[in-house]
């Protein structure tokens, strides 16, 4: 869509735009309310902006919506649509699976919620270092990853969704 529609939405269709990016409502109704931006420049600063810091139960609620790391999310919704394009780089290989999978579960276990990687742009064998690099954070250090990955995921969705 371009900039100058998304400008002029009435402001629930305006939100429906912005919710599969990342739902979360405080963040898309900054971003509504925003509007008009000049250029999609704007648009992106004031999305980092309204992004920076997220509290811990916004990303808790906000992962839910996030499938793990080698399931394919399944269904028509954008957000499925949108992650399956972020993951369409991960492996199938069943070595590669069973290693995320036992990978994400240990995760899981420590630090009590998904694990979660902007996936577009990086082979499997980086997410698998990352994961279990993270593996060895402490849960503050892990909060602070999560955050700047749900960002970044954010962001990218929302440079894909607006046209200048
Ligand atoms: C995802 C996903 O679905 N897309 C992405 O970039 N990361 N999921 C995840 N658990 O990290």
């Amino acid at each position: 869509m371009k900039l100058s529609s998304f400008n002029s939405l009435p402001a629930n269709e305006a939100a429906a735009v912005l919710r599969p990016c990342v739902d979360n409502s405080r963040w898309v109704a900054e971003l509504v309310d925003a509007r008009p931006f000049g250029d999609k420049e704007q648009l992106l600063a004031a999305a980092e902006a309204a992004a920076e810091p997220w509290s811990e139960a916004e990303i808790d609620a906000a992962l839910a919506r996030h499938p793990r790391i080698g399931e394919r999310a399944e269904g028509n919704s954008a957000e499925a649509g949108l992650s399956r394009g972020e993951q369409a780089g991960v492996s199938r290989d069943a070595v590669a699976q069973a290693e995320l999978r036992r990978l994400n579960l240990a995760y899981e276990e420590k630090f009590g919620r998904v694990f979660l990687i902007r996936a577009a742009g990086r082979s499997t064998e980086d997410i698998l270092k990352q994961l279990t690099s993270r593996l060895d954070n402490t849960p503050e250090e892990e909060i602070a990853v999560v955050g700047q990955q749900l960002r970044e995921i954010a962001l990218l969705r929302l440079d894909g969704a607006i046209e200048p």
